[in-house]
């Protein structure tokens, strides 16, 4: 570096130029930085005799110490630039309304089975849980359905593919189960009676759906075995449970005799349409009534099947939508409307 001052004019002009803090930090370190181009300028006085010694590193001093002006100048410039940048970006409205919160609401089948939860162990049920992917075994042949029975085609199933079963098996197919059942034969293989649960749960369909008529619904199986149980058992409890879930002292419940593999008796569990109060509408298929479940006395080939020995054990079985109890219970007209998640029908409850 010969002419300092044409150095220090040019350095200027760069200074000058820089349209950012990080670009001028960087000119810095080139020429005033510990190793930039005046501190090497200042080494090499060394090699200087005393007297060019002396001139040339006041000189360089003179130099460094203008340019540090001219560059703090700067960087006060830019600062003050990219501060007025920032608050133009980041300006909010600190007067502006807030946004409400909205607040969650349970959907009303969680409420129906708090509340059938609760009902029930007020009767001193126990609550059993079992997975909703099942096999055969438990979900038809242990519950007196094998393969070749014509009652299979009572639940349109919803079946895994075999690729992605990891039973090796044969007889022990995957599905999504099609009823809470199955719950039954879990719980009664597990533990010795005398029992009383219930076992609410989600099962699947493979079925068209309509306004009751989901291909995913949920289900709360009921199991009591004990000595001398009997259907006058079966009745009280259901006549309970609807009183006191639908706080009505009106609501009627019929038995019909239906078949179901693994009761004997078996019955259907209807009760009056709430929706139309008998009158009929589309959840009742006009007719006035509402199938809400199946029920029936545990098949003896069911206690075979865990061991039990039917001579000495009996007990009533039921499996009851809880879609439909929620439907009449909350004047919900198509099942639908509960998984679409609208929050116009959830925030009601
Ligand atoms: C069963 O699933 C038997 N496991 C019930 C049972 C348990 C019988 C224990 C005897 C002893 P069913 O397929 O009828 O039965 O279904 C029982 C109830 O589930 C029906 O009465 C109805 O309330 C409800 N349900 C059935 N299918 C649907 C559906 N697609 N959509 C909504 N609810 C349904």
């Amino acid at each position: 570096m010969k002419d300092l001052q044409e150095y220090k004019q040019q350095l200027v002009r760069e200074i000058d130029s820089k349209k950012t803090l990080h670009d001028l930090e960087e000119l810095y370190r080139t020429h005033l930085g510990r190793k930039g181009e005046l501190a090497v300028e200042l080494k090499n006085l060394s090699s200087l005799s005393p007297e060019e010694r002396k001139q040339r590193g006041a000189e360089l001093n003179s130099v460094k110490t203008d340019l540090e002006a001219v560059f703090s100048m700067k960087s006060a410039e830019l600062r003050i630039n990219e501060q007025s940048d920032q608050l133009e970006r980041e300006w909010i409205d600190v007067t502006a309304p807030g946004m409400r919160q909205v607040r969650g609401h349970l959907n009303p089948l969680t409420h129906i089975a708090l509340e059938i939860e609760q009902i029930f162990s007020s009767m001193g049920f126990g609550v059993a849980e079992g997975p909703e992917i099942e096999n055969e075994w438990y979900n038809f042949d242990a519950l007196n359905i094998p393969a070749d029975h014509p009652a299979r085609d009572m639940w349109d199933t919803f079946w895994l593919k075999p690729e992605s079963q990891k039973s090796k098996v044969k007889s022990q197919k995957l599905l999504l189960r099609t009823h809470t059942s199955p719950v039954q034969i879990r719980y009664m293989e597990s533990h010795k009676p005398p029992f009383r649960i219930i076992a609410p749960g989600k099962v699947f369909r493979h079925e068209a759906t309509d306004a009751s008529h989901g291909f995913q619904l949920f289900q709360v199986e009921g199991l009591m075995v004990d000595k001398n149980i009997s259907v006058a058992n079966f009745r009280a409890v259901m006549g309970q449970f609807f009183q006191q879930i639908f706080g009505n002292k009106q609501i009627q419940m019929r038995l019909r005799p239906s078949y179901f593999p693994f009761v004997e008796p078996g019955f259907e569990m209807d009760i009056t349409c709430i929706i139309c109060n008998g009158k009929g509408c589309s959840v009742c298929a006009q007719g006035g009534w509402v199938e809400i479940g199946g029920a029936g006395m545990v098949h003896p080939k069911v206690l075979d099947a865990v061991q039990l020995n039917p001579n000495e054990w009996q007990g009533f079985a039921f499996g009851l939508g809880m879609d439909r109890i929620a439907m009449m219970k909350y004047k919900v007209n198509d099942i639908r409307l509960l998984y679409s998640g609208d929050v116009r029908l959830i925030k009601q409850f």
